[in-house]
């Protein structure tokens, strides 16, 4: 029987400067496994916690060192010794934590930690990660590439958040390589009209644009220069992550500077998934609109995917009632939005009870942790959402998926 021996955590930085944990743990006399814990700006309002110091005069209160200390002082002592057993561990931190919402030790800490055990799980067993994590059968995901950034992710002004491609070529290598040749002619076509070929939080494109609908025509049009057939090969998917755009007060959407209801913002989808290749919208309406994402789904579910993703949090009691509701038909899966590996297994569970498909996610704040890429192997969860074909912790995730799979076809042997 396996035991914890070990447990460190450190403050370090995510892709976009701010900090967030990382955490080694080390299992019997010489495992040592690490993970390192995404930070997201669009966030969910029920979302698990993400503590923060809160101090201003440190990384203007984004510092997470009490949740450091949490694993370091807290966590540490009660699960040191322990045998390592994934939902013994989490739910020893779920007590330990004691609230709903894991504001007590954060769910950035209570991630690291479970992270860690089921890194170390799949050590233990001589494992890969995804190996450990399959129950008989594997798939390489389709991957949604998002290659032109807007919303929370970008200064730009444009609204829609996420405007990523989908290449369903045959292997994860040529989805990769599809994906990589669009997102570069996309650059050439943005520089021709002389807009800007910065980049955003995920590494996609932020250029100024005039409207949503210009974006996707720019997409389109870089998909065609790549040599791919919109429709055919590569299908177009978005995160509207219309939280970000809605009044309260009003109850109105402002996409492309007009105020819609949310009636006008559906007719607005199903035009734009009449005019374009779309195959999967996320995050349609805001959070607690769940009447319409059940009317969206009711209407264009046959057609597209929509996925749930504020609406959600990775939460199996969230995503239960949307069930019941006939609200969306896929879910988006983030671990550090619900804290712990075990919660969200229990959400993959649900959502495989229900048929609704599934997106492993990235964080738009990244570390290199590629642990995600794994899941969507090991597990069948079909897509996964790793950002752009551009920045390093986004690259990882590509990196690895494609390291699978030549492990996978044999064209990897050492000697
Ligand atoms: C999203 C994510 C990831 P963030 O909304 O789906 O792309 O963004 O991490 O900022 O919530
Ligand atoms: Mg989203």
């Amino acid at each position: 029987m396996a035991k914890i021996t070990g447990l460190c955590a450190h403050e370090i930085l995510d892709s976009r400067g701010n900090p967030t944990v990382y955490c080694e743990m080390r299992v019997d006399d010489d495992i040592i496994v690490n993970a390192g814990v995404p930070s997201g700006a669009s966030t969910g309002e029920k979302e698990a916690l993400e503590l923060r110091d809160a101090v201003l005069s440190r990384y203007d209160g984004k510092g997470v060192k009490r949740a450091v200390t949490n694993i370091n002082e807290i966590i540490k002592s009660e699960i040191l010794g322990m045998e390592l057993n994934q939902k013994l561990i989490d739910e020893k931190m779920l007590r330990l934590d004691g609230t709903t919402n894991k504001s007590a030790l954060g769910a950035n800490s209570i991630l690291a930690v479970s992270l860690c055990v089921m890194k170390a799980l799949a050590k233990v067993q001589g494992k890969e990660l995804y190996e450990y994590l399959s129950e008989g059968s594997i798939s390489m995901p389709i991957a949604m590439m998002n290659i032109l950034n807007g919303g929370m992710h970008a200064g730009n002004g444009v609204d829609i958040q996420e405007f990523m491609i989908v290449p369903t070529v045959k292997t994860i290598h040529e989805r990769v390589r599809c994906g990589a040749e669009i997102f570069h002619k996309l650059a050439e076509i943005l520089k021709k009209k002389r807009l800007t070929t910065g980049l955003g939080d995920e590494g996609g494109y932020a250029p100024k644009l005039v409207s949503n609908t210009e974006a996707l025509d720019l997409i389109v049009e870089a998909i065609k220069k790549a040599g791919y057939v919109p429709g055919k090969n590569v299908y177009i998917a978005l995160d509207v992550a219309a939280n970000s755009f809605y009044n309260k007060e009003t109850g109105q959407y402002k996409i492309d500077n007009t105020k819609l209801t949310k009636e006008g913002l559906l007719n607005y989808y199903k035009y734009i998934c009449e005019k374009y290749p779309i195959i999967s919208i996320e995050d349609p309406f805001e959070e607690n609109d769940i009447e319409s994402l059940a009317k969206m789904t009711e209407i264009l579910g046959e057609k597209i995917m929509i996925v749930g993703d504020d609406f959600f949090v990775t939460n199996s009691k969230l995503l239960g009632e949307a069930v019941v509701k006939k609200a969306a038909n896929s879910v988006l899966l983030k671990p550090n939005q619900i804290g712990t590996i075990t919660e969200m297994m229990e959400t993959i569970k649900v959502a495989r009870d229900n048929h609704y498909k599934m997106i492993i996610s990235h964080r738009s704040g990244e570390t290199n942790d590629t642990t995600i890429a794994d899941i969507a192997v090991g597990m069948n969860i079909g897509f996964i959402k790793t950002g752009s074909l551009s920045r390093g912790e986004r690259i990882a995730k590509y990196n690895r998926l494609m390291l699978i799979e030549d492990k996978l076809l044999g064209k990897h042997r050492l000697g």
